[in-house]
C-alpha cells in the first residue's frame, strides 16, 4: 500500500531541503522562491527498530522496510488560487496525497529571504490554509454545478441530492476558514463527495523547521521557543501533531551513511531519533496505519496496513492471491520472539497462534499465511 505525504508550505521555508533529506531523489534546494515547478517524488524508508531486531534474529538474505512516498509540492503562495506565483499548479499534485505535511519556518536567518520578510508562523500557516480552503471552494462550486444538473436526470437524482446535502454542510465550513475535515458529514455524504478530493479533508500535520539552537533548547531544557509553541498550539487545537525538524541538520545527517557516525551526530544535539523519523512516524499515526512483519531466513519485511484490518486483508498487501485463497495465518507478537529468542520457544510457551479470517492484525505481529489458489 502506498502511503504518500505531500509537503506544503510557503516558499523558502525548507520544503525541498527536508524533502531531499527524506529521500534519495534529488530535489532542488535553492534560495529563491518558485524553484520547484515539477513535483518531486521521493521514497523514504519507515525506520523501525523492531525490523532491525528481527534481522538480527533471522539473519535473512534481505531486509525490506515499509516505505513512505513524499511529494515536494511547490507554488503555494498568498493568492495562488488567483494565479499568483505558479498559480494553482500545485493542485494537481496535492490531490493525490494521503496526508499533508505543512512545513512552517521557525528558523531565523537574515540571508534567507522570507516571502513576507518576517518569520511569523501564525500568519504563514493562515496564508497556506486559506489558499487550500480557496482551492477547495473552487472544487465545491464545480461539483455543485454538476450535482444540480444531475437532479434533472431521474436515475441520478438521489445521488445528486446526497452530494448537495454534503456540499451545503461543507460550504459554510470553508467560508469560515475551517478545513473540510472539521465538517460533520455522514458516511454517505463523505462517500458522495469523495471524488472531490478536498485538500483540507486530508489529515494535516505541522513540521516546524527550526535552527540548531531551537533543537538544542528542546533537548537540553525541554523548552520550545515561541515560534515552535505557536505551531504546537495550533496543531493541538486541530487535533493534529507538530514535529520539530532542523532541515539543514537533517540534510547533513542524511549524507552520513555510517550508522555509528549517525548516532554520534544525533547525540551531539541530544536527539534519539532524527526529526525525519518523527515526521514519518507522525504521518503513520495520523493515517491510522499499522505494521506487521514477515520473517524468515530469506527475508524480513515490514508491511503497512490500516488499523482494524483483518488477516485476509493483510495477506492481500503481500499478494492478491494470498487474500483470495486465504486459509489461516500463523501469528506471534514480535515482542515474543525478542523475549523467547526462537519460534520453537514461542510455541513451547503457547504464544504461537493459528488465526482465521476474522482475526484483526495487531501492530507488531509476525505473520505467516496459509493459502491455496
Ligand atoms: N538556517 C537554516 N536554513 C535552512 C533550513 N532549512 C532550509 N534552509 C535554507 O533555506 C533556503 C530555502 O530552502 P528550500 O528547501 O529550498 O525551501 P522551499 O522553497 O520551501 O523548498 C535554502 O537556502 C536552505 O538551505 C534550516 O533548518 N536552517
Ligand atoms: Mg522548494
Amino acid at each position: 500500500m502506498a502511503l504518500n505525504c505531500g509537503i506544503v508550505g510557503l516558499p523558502n521555508v525548507g520544503k525541498s531541503t527536508i524533502f531531499s533529506a527524506l529521500s534519495s531523489a534529488p530535489a532542488e534546494a535553492a534560495n529563491y522562491p518558485f524553484c520547484t515547478i515539477n513535483p518531486n517524488i521521493g521514497i523514504a524508508d519507515v525506520p523501525d527498530a523492531r525490523l532491525v531486531k528481527l534481522t538480527e534474529i533471522f539473519n535473512p538474505q534481505r531486509t525490506i522496510p515499509a516505505s513512505v512516498e513524499f511529494v515536494d509540492i511547490a507554488g503555494l503562495v498568498k493568492g495562488a488560487s488567483k494565479g499568483e506565483g505558479l498559480g494553482n499548479q500545485f493542485l494537481s499534485h496535492i490531490r493525490e496525497v494521503g496526508v499533508i505535511a505543512h512545513v512552517v519556518r521557525c528558523f531565523e536567518n537574515p540571508d534567507i529571504v522570507h516571502v513576507n520578510n518576517k518569520v511569523d508562523p501564525e500568519s504563514d500557516i493562515e496564508t497556506i490554509n486559506i489558499e487550500l480552503a480557496l482551492a477547495d471552494l473552487d472544487t465545491l462550486a464545480k461539483r455543485r454545478e454538476r450535482a444540480e444538473r444531475s437532479l434533472k436526470v431521474q436515475t441520478e437524482k438521489k445521488t445528486g441530492e446526497t452530494v448537495l446535502a454534503a456540499l451545503d454542510k461543507i460550504g459554510p465550513v470553508l467560508e469560515n476558514g475551517k478545513p473540510v475535515r472539521s465538517a460533520a458529514l455522514s458516511d454517505d455524504e463523505k462517500a458522495a463527495v469523495y471524488d472531490c478530493h478536498f485538500i483540507t479533508a486530508k489529515p494535516q500535520l505541522y513540521v516546524c523547521n527550526v535552527d540548531e539552537a531551537g533543537i538544542k533548547s528542546i533537548t537540553t531544557n525541554g523548552k520550545a521557543d515561541s515560534h515552535i509553541e505557536t505551531v504546537q498550539k495550533r496543531a493541538a487545537a486541530e487535533g493534529s501533531e507538530a514535529v520539530c525538524i532542523c532541515g539543514k541538520f537533517e540534510a547533513e545527517l542524511a549524507d552520513i551513511k555510517n550508522a555509528g557516525e549517525k548516532s554520534a551526530f544525533l547525540e551531539e544535539l541530544g536527539l534519539q531519533e532524527s526529526g525525519l523519523s518523527s515526521l514519518i512516524h507522525s504521518a503513520y499515526r495520523l493515517l491510522g496505519l499499522r505494521t506487521f512483519f514477515t520473517a524468515g531466513a530469506d527475508e524480513c519485511r515490514a508491511w503497512t496496513i490500516h488499523a482494524g484490518d483483518a488477516a485476509p486483508k493483510a495477506a492481500g498487501v503481500i499478494h492478491t492471491d494470498f487474500e483470495k485463497g486465504f486459509i489461516k495465518a500463523e501469528v506471534y507478537a514480535c515482542d515474543d520472539i525478542f523475549r523467547y529468542g526462537t519460534e520453537a520457544k514461542i510455541k513451547e510457551a503457547g504464544k504461537y497462534r493459528i488465526e482465521g479470517k476474522e482475526y484483526v492484525v495487531q501492530d507488531g505481529d509476525v505473520m505467516f499465511f496459509k493459502f491455496n489458489v
